[in-house]
Order: C-alpha cells, then sequence, then structure tokens
C-alpha cells in the first residue's frame, strides 16, 4: 500500500508531544514570573519593534512610561486593525486568537480581555490547557540565580511542577564582569574584581551549587558573534568560560548551551526589543568544541550567516549540537531553509525547534505555526527518502520525530 507520505509526516508531528528546549516561561508555582494574558501577548517585544516601524514618530521614554493596558492598546490598533498582520509575530497572534475562538478582525481588545480574565480566574486549568492544546509536554525555563525576582521564589522553595524544567544562565553572572561581583558575593560566592584563581575556583562552585539547586538540564549563555576563541585572556568572559564554566560543565556531565550571534541594545530606547544580531564566528566554536571533547555544546545561531559552516562543523565534532531557529530566524522563510540544510547535512541528529515563549499562551502559537513549516520540510525530506527507494512509515518516522523534538536534550 502506498502511504501519502507528507500527509503521514503531518498527522505524526501534530500528535508528538514536544519537549521545548528554550523558553522564558517560568514554573507557575513562581506566580507572577509566569506572564499570561493579552496585554501581555501584545506587549511583547517583537511587536513592540514593528510598532515603531509603523510609527516612527512615537517617542520611546513616551511608550514605556504608558501604562500596560494602553500600551496593548496601541500595539493592537497600529498593528492588527490598521495594518494587516503580516510579519511572523502578527500571524503568530492571529492564531492564538483563533485558537481561543477570539475575531482577530476586532476593533479592540475588550473580547479578548474578557476571554482571558475568565480563564485566569484559574492559573493552573489555564496552564493545563494551553501545554496540553499545545501538545508540549515539558518546557525548559531560563533561570538565574542573580534575578532576585527569582531568587527569592528558590529561596522559599516550592512545589516543582515536573513539566517546567530548568537551565541555569549565565549572562548575568559571566557577560559583563566585573557588574556581577557584588551580587555574586552576596550568594556566598568568594569572587573578587580580577580573574584570580580564587574568583575562577569560586565561580566553577557557585555554577555546580545552583545547577544542584536547580536541578539543571543543561547551563546556557548567549554571546556576541565575534568570539575569537582562543585570544589568550584577552576578554574577560571568555576567559570565565574558558576557566570556570567548561569545567563545571564537565564536571557536571551537563551540556552548555551557547546562544550565538546577538549584539545587545544597538538601540538601547527601544529596551528588550533593541538587540539585533551579527555574523557569527563558527571557527571559534569548532575550536571550543576540539579543546573540550567532554563537554557537549548545543548551538544556536541568531543569523542566517554561519547556518551551513555550522551544520559542517556539527559533522566534524558530534559534541557540537545545533538546535532551533532563534529569534530572527524564527520565521518560515528563514527556518525551512535552515532546517532542510540541517537535515541533508545532519540527519535526524540534531533539536530543530525551539519556542523562546515569554508568554505562556504562545506556546500554543509559536508551535503550531513551527509545526506547520515543520510538516513541509520534513514531509519533501521523507518523499525524497521514500522516492529513492527507502522505507518510510508510521514507527519510523514517530521513531525519529521523538528523537528529534520529543526528548529535548537528552540522547
Ligand atoms: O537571549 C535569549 O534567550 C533571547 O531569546 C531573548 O533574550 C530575546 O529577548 C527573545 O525573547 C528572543 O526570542
Ligand atoms: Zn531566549
Amino acid at each position: 500500500m502506498r502511504v501519502d507520505v507528507r500527509a503521514l509526516v503531518a498527522r505524526l508531528l501534530d500528535e508528538l508531544p514536544i519537549v521545548d528546549v528554550h523558553t522564558h516561561l517560568y514554573d507557575p508555582a513562581m506566580g507572577e514570573l509566569l506572564l499570561a494574558g493579552p496585554d501581555e501577548l501584545l506587549t511583547y517585544h517583537y511587536h513592540v519593534a514593528e510598532l515603531f516601524r509603523a510609527r516612527p514618530d512615537l517617542d520611546p521614554e513616551a511608550f514605556f512610561a504608558m501604562p500596560r493596558e494602553v500600551r496593548a492598546d496601541l500595539v493592537w490598533r497600529e498593528l492588527f486593525v490598521k495594518r494587516s498582520p503580516l510579519s511572523e509575530p502578527g500571524r503568530g497572534l492571529v492564531t492564538l486568537w483563533r485558537a481561543f475562538g477570539l475575531d482577530p478582525g476586532a476593533g479592540d481588545l475588550r473580547e479578548a480581555r474578557a476571554c482571558f480574565a475568565e480563564r485566569l480566574r484559574d492559573p493552573r486549568a489555564h496552564v493545563d490547557d494551553v501545554l496540553a492544546r499545545a501538545r508540549v509536554r515539558e518546557v525548559c525555563m531560563t533561570n538565574d540565580p542573580l534575578d532576585p525576582r527569582e531568587r527569592a521564589c528558590w529561596e522559599r522553595g516550592f512545589p516543582r511542577d515536573p513539566r517546567f524544567v530548568a537551565a541555569l544562565r549565565l549572562d548575568s553572572a559571566i557577560m559583563d564582569w566585573p557588574r556581577a561581583v557584588p551580587a555574586l558575593r552576596a550568594l556566598g560566592c568568594d569572587v573578587e574584581d580580577g580573574l584570580s584563581a580564587r574568583s575562577i575556583d569560586a565561580l566553577r562552585r557557585y555554577l555546580v551549587a545552583w545547577h544542584g539547586r536547580f536541578d539543571a538540564r543543561y547551563m546556557a549563555v548567549s554571546l556576541p558573534p565575534e568570539i575569537g576563541y582562543p585570544d589568550g585572556g584577552q576578554k574577560t568572559w571568555l576567559a570565565l568560560l574558558e576557566r570556570a564554566v567548561l569545567p563545571a560543565a564537565e564536571e557536571l556531565g551537563t551540556p552548555l548551551a551557547l546562544m550565538i550571534g546577538v549584539r545587545r541594545q544597538v538601540n538601547p530606547r527601544l529596551r528588550l526589543a533593541g538587540d539585533s544580531v551579527g555574523v557569527p564566528d563558527v571557527e571559534s566554536i569548532e575550536r571550543l568544541a576540539h579543546a573540550f571533547p567532554r563537554v557537549r555544546f548545543l548551538v544556536t545561531l541568531l543569523s542566517r550567516e554561519g547556518q551551513h559552516a555550522l551544520c559542517v562543523a556539527a559533522r566534524k565534532f558530534a559534541n557540537l549540537e545545533p538546535f532551533g531557529c532563534w529569534w530572527f530566524v524564527n520565521v518560515p522563510s528563514v527556518a525551512r531553509e535552515i532546517t532542510a540544510m540541517r537535515l541533508d547535512l545532519l540527519g535526524p541528529n540534531f533539536v530543530p525547534q525551539h519556542s523562546d515563549a515569554r508568554v505562556l499562551e504562545q506556546l500554543l502559537s509559536k508551535w503550531e505555526r513551527s509545526r506547520r513549516w515543520l510538516a513541509e520540510v520534513l514531509g519533501d525530506q521523507y518523499a525524497d527518502l521514500a522516492a529513492a527507494g527507502g522505507v518510510v512509515d508510521e514507527a519510523r518516522v514517530r521513531r525519529d520525530l521523538i528523537a528529534m523534538l520529543g526528548r529535548g536534550f537528552a540522547r
């Protein structure tokens, strides 16, 4: 019997319980840290960046001084009422409105606010419903002991929701040294301003301790495009990475995610929406993978450039693992290309996508949208395999999809 390969792949992908390997969501027990609802959704920084393109006359300071509801109303009016929401974030929000039975052509947010207010009367039930409808079985958070609001939760302790797993984020600790020194010292980490052996050892112990406390799945850091490894100790963050973070990763046997290519705050007036992109230095990643063969590097690149070189590097170093289409490359046009290339060069041995959701309900829209282009790309790939005479059946496709999207970074 001939199987309709593309339909089979789309169905299995649709049914697959996903492990989302990178988000900015929090365990519901962490209270207000878990963002939800229309005002958070509309003021997501992806929409805010587009608002300033639509309204170049708008003063960012005046915008951020407005109450959140007023900002959300403005985004809705400018990007969804006065123009068609043709961008990927715009189409994502429309997808979400439809999923909740809301009218994406509405002139205001009244109906949406009423609907979510009703749902959020029982936040736990809402979380369960969103996860169930998104078919997401596990969500990786982004956890930073130096974030005071977050730390208060960990220090107080809370019953963990097993669906929300932790990832120890390192940016605030290592990227702007010695800015973090006072905060680290306040946590009992015996660092000093300089990179003395004492500082390095204290930082390594701090990472090991918080990784344990979080029961983290991996450590992660976002990096600028230029890495320049090795540089003989010139860049402080690179020295900290080499001397404290990588030894901690080896000691813990935990992967390190490198999220490469972000140029933070090129336009600080736009706050979270003010970060940009640069072309990453993949040769340094190869050199790191070579120098630290016992560390598993999970790598995602923010730019379209460098993606091919990263796939080739991953063919040379099995401890390099590409993952996800991050932020500016999480648009179907580019994500399709990247994913087809990864499949061509690596087979099913990588994690094709994460959501980067910041607001709970985005799990629904982002995965709905990603599942579509994933189904197209994977459908083509399996159809080509079948045309070449390969065996493509339900059991094999399901096995591969689970390996790519249903197990997180577990091997
Ligand atoms: O560094 C990161 O993890 C980025 O994903 C975020 O900081 C960024 O602002 C974002 O939300 C992208 O999706
Ligand atoms: Zn992120």
